[in-house]
């Protein structure tokens, strides 16, 4: 049944480039367009390396482990299945830093020791580069590290040169962050100004009215492109400035002004590159982080933005047993989201309590959940673990979102022969890779087997998106046809823990090949008003219809 709102999702191909050589031109003026074509729809890959594999024994995970499991990620060859698969990895910052997670940077052109050294980050883009793997870095430009030179030197007084470097005022102005109680005035101790800082005292934010500012961070992005880094995700960019308490400190035109500016940039420097933005907020707000497409295709600002919105709707569908929230979701982006922008569907991230916790480790819905992510338009993101159902920590801190990856059942769990530097989540004994990888019906499995669909169709990979479920009642079933040129792919999936009935839908076409199926799902059955699907309960189905 099509829905009187027929939401489409228009995916554009941009020219695909696979100019693997980390080419950095001279900056002429900002490139027309991007030059990314490999970025859509390729599967990404979140790594908190801390956390990946540890290769000498300190119990930190660090880039010779990341490069010791990259055959793990992807082989470099099409032909073997045992591998993930995955195109690129999002590395969370590598930069040195104080903290754990890296967020809070004290030298933007150094790797964090814990990690290794510069030779080893080469090293690294050259074994994954080699293998067809690209990575793109976490770039937090919205502030540095309290303990960066910068601040030292700009707190140290009113008269410092680098003082405008950072936010001051005589006094508190009493704004909290926008998302909760937290101040974002910090009294400094060195001479009793305050200085805004959106998350704490430890994060000054960085003044992008200064020219200074603004040059820095786009030589800082020169700087790694001409290493071959393949692109950006950009930290919080939706607060880069502020210009008052509440909403001033979200979303102003200077903060968009600035993120065209870097990317027109990058864009000229490495028009290979991607860049993907980090705003966490609604649906309409989102789309305007992707700027104008008459200007540039697919943008002129920020390429791709992840979807925090559908992976909500998605994960609330799979726990309500309820599709008509994720069909809301896709008919409303199909409203608002500029034509021919990439999406960046994922299903939860580091911020958040992993999926298999929010899901209630249920196999059906963690199979479903993947299912729909792999299936949508745009380049859809993993979080690592994800793919084995990795839980989440015992405990509310954001260290247990972000716990080691277990690589087998033992004490050691092959992530590090040294004690790891936090205790590994509950559920080894089940969600780690050995178990995982050589069990046909695993989550494991399921991953693989959807990446290598998704490889396999134009249609999922760069199709647009047509919505079969309607989003104005409860619907057991999510349905939408992809489509690529004359590729015309079914997709449906039971959210339910049910067996449930989905169509007719009057789809051209007498032969539906299965590109995936849930072990126990039948194809669908043709008849005088369109094919009909019996799904088993959580059973997800993706045929070529022709
Ligand atoms: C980024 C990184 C994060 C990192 C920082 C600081 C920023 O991913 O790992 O934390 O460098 C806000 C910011 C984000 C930020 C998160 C942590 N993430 O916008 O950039 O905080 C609302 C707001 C969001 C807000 C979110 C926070 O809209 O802006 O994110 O709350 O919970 C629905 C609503 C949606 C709402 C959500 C959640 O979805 O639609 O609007 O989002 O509910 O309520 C680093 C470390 C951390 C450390 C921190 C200081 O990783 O561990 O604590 O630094």
């Amino acid at each position: 049944m099509r829905l009187n709102r027929t939401a489409t999702l228009l995916a554009a191909l941009l020219l695909v480039s696979c100019s693997a050589a980390p080419a950095v031109t001279a900056a002429p003026e900002a490139a027309s367009s991007w030059d990314h074509g490999w970025a859509r729809g390729a599967v990404f890959y979140e790594v908190f390396v801390r956390s990946f594999a540890d290769s000498n024994g300190d119990g930190i995970g660090d880039l010779q482990g990341l490069i010791s499991r990259l055959d793990y990620l992807n082989d470099g060859d099409p032909k073997t299945t045992a591998d993930l698969g995955v195109d690129a990895l999002w590395l969370m910052p590598v930069f040195d830093s104080p903290s754990y997670h890296g967020y809070d940077t004290v030298d933007y052109e150094k790797i964090e020791p814990d990690y290794g050294t510069g030779a080893d980050f080469e090293r690294l883009l050259a074994e994954a580069h080699k293998r067809g793997i690209r990575i793109i870095v976490d770039f937090v430009m919205n502030h540095s590290s309290s303990k960066h030179p910068w601040f030292v030197e700009a707190s140290s007084g009113a008269a410092s040169p680098r003082r405008s470097w950072y936010e001051w005022r005589g006094n508190d102005p009493g704004w909290k962050q926008p998302w909760g109680s937290g101040s974002t005035w910090h009294r400094n101790p060195r001479d009793g100004a305050f200085y805004y800082g959106i998350f704490w005292s430890g994060m000054p934010d960085l003044n992008f009215r200064t020219p200074a500012v603004r040059e820095e961070m786009k030589r800082l992005a020169g700087h790694w492109l001409a290493k071959g880094v393949d692109g950006f995700r950009l930290d919080a960019t939706r607060h880069l400035v502020a210009n008052g308490p509440g909403e001033g400190q979200n979303n102003q035109p200077e903060t968009h002004a600035y993120l065209k500016e870097f990317a027109g940039h990058v864009r000229s420097a490495a028009p290979r590159a991607v860049l993907v933005g980090e705003n966490w907020t609604e649906t309409p707000v989102i789309a305007t982080y992707f700027g104008d497409t008459a200007a540039v295709p697919g943008g002129d600002e920020l390429p791709m933005n992840f979807n925090f919105p559908l992976a909500e709707a998605i994960v609330q569908g799979l726990t309500s047993g309820d599709a008509a929230g994720i069909a809301g979701k896709l008919a409303e982006m199909a409203e608002v989201y500029p034509a021919g922008v990439d999406d960046a569907p994922f299903l939860t991230n580091h911020d958040q309590t992993r999926l298999a916790t929010q899901l209630d480790n249920d196999p059906a819905r963690l199979r479903a959940a993947a299912a729909i992510l792999l299936t949508l338009p745009g380049s859809p993101f993993l979080y690592y673990g994800e793919e084995i159902g990795l839980q989440n920590g015992p405990g509310g801190a954001d260290e247990f979102k972000r716990t080691p990856m277990p690589w087998h059942a033992s004490p050691g769990g092959g992530f590090s022969t040294g004690k790891p530097w936090h205790d590994f989540a509950p559920g080894r004994e089940t969600a780690n890779v050995a178990a995982q990888a050589r069990n046909r019906a695993s989550l494991h499995s399921h991953y693989r087997a959807l990446i290598r669909a998704r490889k396999g169709s134009a249609a999922l990979r760069l199709g647009n998106l047509e919505l079969l479920t309607a989003d104005d009642r409860s619907a057991p079933v999510l349905a939408y046809l992809r489509q690529s040129g004359k590729d015309r792919v079914l997709v449906v999936h039971n959210v339910t823990g049910a067996a449930a009935v989905a169509g007719p839908f009057k789809i051209q076409g007498k032969k539906a090949t299965a590109l995936f199926t849930t072990p126990g799902t039948a194809a669908p059955a043709r008849g005088r008003d369109g094919w009909t699907v019996k799904l088993p309960a959580g059973a997800s189905g993706v045929w070529k219809i022709k």
